[in-house]
């Protein structure tokens, strides 16, 4: 599978504004990839694949996260959250993709996780500063990831965290985590 393959797969499945933020995507990510020595190819094809399973049936991604033995703490969240690991799921069993780094990037662009590898911090990244993004402090996590990936993803994960609580929304534990493992390095 190349880029353009991923794309015209995706163009597809999503409606024409989501399939829009995905060139998004793709755009931030292959330029974040080449600024920290992320492999172009796979940044390309986690982003095209990144919200794959974005307008899923609810009720078939609670089945699939049951049969796949998914994360169980995801049913107790919200199902906004479960397109990022039941993509993985399709990208695997549907598109056949095997690269686990990929497949990671997918699972984990919504909430994190520690220990993320670079491509999986480039796609989160990437999915947050996308150009069609414009929501305050966007500008500052655009200029910082092409610094200090660690740095971004701090900065990133602390307002997502900020934005759900003032929402009154729990924070999945990952992000949590993620957040604590960026804040900790620092020290
Ligand atoms: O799919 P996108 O819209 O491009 O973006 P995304 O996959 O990063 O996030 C989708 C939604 O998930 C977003 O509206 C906020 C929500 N979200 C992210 N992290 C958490 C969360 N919701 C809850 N309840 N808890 C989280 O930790
Ligand atoms: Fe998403
Ligand atoms: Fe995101
Ligand atoms: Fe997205």
């Amino acid at each position: 599978m190349n880029l353009e393959q991923a794309k015209q797969i995706v163009k597809d499945i999503l409606p024409e504004k989501r399939y829009i933020h995905t060139l998004g995507v793709i755009e931030a990510a292959l330029s974040l990839a080449e600024k920290h020595g992320v492999s172009i190819e796979d940044a390309g094809i986690a982003a095209a694949l990144h919200d794959m399973a974005k307008f899923h049936d609810k009720n078939e991604m609670r089945e699939l996260i049951i049969s796949r033995e998914l994360d169980p703490v995801l049913l107790d969240f919200h199902h906004e959250l479960w397109h990022a690991p039941v993509g993985a799921v399709f990208a695997r069993e549907k598109l056949g993709i095997t690269n686990e780094d990929i497949l990671n990037a997918i699972r984990y662009h919504t909430t994190g996780r520690p220990n993320m590898s670079r491509l999986e911090k480039v796609i989160y990244l990437a999915d947050y500063i996308e150009p069609g993004r414009s929501f305050t402090g966007v500008d500052n996590v655009r200029a910082v990831a092409h610094e200090n990936l660690d740095e971004a993803m701090k900065i990133a994960l602390k307002q997502s965290m900020q934005f759900l609580i003032s929402k009154n929304q729990p924070v999945f534990p990952d992000t949590l985590e993620s957040y604590n493992e960026f804040v900790q390095k620092e020290k």
